[in-house]
């Protein structure tokens, strides 16, 4: 065993002691951040945060990594968001409709018939309310990073095609594990199933359920159309999408690592509109391809009337009324 000197001993540990100061002040510890994602490796949020992590990685000359844990590797959406928000993952891209029962601003962007349309939403999501709401994350243990598109959501079913809201009656129609979303599809006539995104297609097949509801490339890429052939416009909620970080996993970052994290996600979040648009597209028609039978012509009034009582819920928070207020009011 060597012997050492004092002085060699103290000049040791003091050379130790620099190294770690100067890790620690450039943040030199490289990190890799495990991200979330229930969609499958090509859909466009998927590819944005692949593009994320491309960015991050420059920025950082690569002392930064995320790697991207897609359809469900971690397990599903809800699960996810609960071990995003202890810390044992670092990003999760979600829908708002599952945030909402942690977050509830995101509550507000799932409501029926909130945006009048796509343009109306991206307004909102681009302004002075989308950073707000990005802000407001933090008393729940996330970190707002950007929004993704996700189009708007309408009702399928394999029983019969839906051309009111009578025929809605009975109809057991798969929802996301959100309060909100089964109050809505209830307040409708149906009954809602509230299930994991995974579990929706054997539901389908099996005859579990009658029908779900989703944008088209979800109803597309997971083959949920190829089991249910009738899709109604009913265009009933416009929910984005979220990407959010552990606060613990936020906290590990410098502040300058921090600015790159959150530029590179609203970088990618502009390259998943690109994205997203053609994907929309070519999901419509190779359903209609497949003999989807799509109903477009939908009455959606008496559907907005009978999920009123959603609105009167929610705006018994007046925090909540006014940012109900303050997005309608958005031209
Ligand atoms: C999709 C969304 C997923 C998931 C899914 C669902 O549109 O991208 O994150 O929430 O809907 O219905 O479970």
């Amino acid at each position: 065993m060597p012997v050492y000197r004092r002085a060699d001993l103290s000049r040791i540990i003091m050379l130790v002691l620099a190294l770690f100061l100067t890790a620690a002040s450039t943040s030199a510890f490289a990190r890799e951040f495990r991200a979330a994602d229930t969609q499958n490796e090509s859909y466009p949020t998927v590819q944005a945060l692949h593009y994320m992590g491309s960015l991050v990685a420059e920025r950082t000359g690569g002392r930064h990594e995320i790697k991207v844990f897609h359809s469900r590797q971690l397990g599903e959406e809800k699960e996810t968001l609960e071990q995003t928000r202890a810390g044992a993952i670092d990003i999760n891209r979600t829908n708002v409709a599952l945030i909402g029962s942690m977050v509830p601003a995101m509550n507000v962007l799932a409501m029926p018939f909130l945006f009048r349309s796509i343009e109306h939403l991206q307004k909102v999501l681009d302004g002075p309310i989308g950073n707000e709401i990005l802000d407001s994350f933090e008393p729940y243990g996330f970190v707002g990073l950007a929004f993704y598109d996700s189009g708007a959501r309408s009702i399928y079913n394999h029983v019969r095609p839906v051309t009111s809201m009578a025929d809605l009656k009975g109809l057991r129609i798969r929802v996301q594990q959100s309060e909100q979303m089964v109050e809505m599809i209830r307040s409708l006539g149906a009954d809602p199933v509230a299930l994991p995104y995974g579990q929706v297609l054997t539901g389908l097949s099996t005859k579990l359920i009658d029908g779900a509801e989703n944008n088209w490339p979800s109803f597309v890429t997971t083959d949920h159309y190829k089991f249910a052939g009738f899709y109604t416009l009913t265009e009933h909620t416009m929910s984005p999408e979220v990407l959010v970080m552990s606060k613990k996993a936020w906290s590990d970052l410098s502040p300058e690592d921090q600015k790159a994290f959150r530029e590179a996600a609203m970088r990618s979040s502009r390259f998943m509109r690109e994205k997203w648009r053609d994907l929309e597209v070519r999901s419509r028609r190779q359903a209609e391809d497949a003999g989807v039978k799509i109903v477009t012509d939908f009455d959606r009034k008496p559907l907005e009337a009978a999920m009123a009582g959603i609105y009167t819920k929610a705006q018994q928070d007046p925090a909540i009324a006014q940012l109900i207020e303050r997005i309608r009011k958005v031209q």
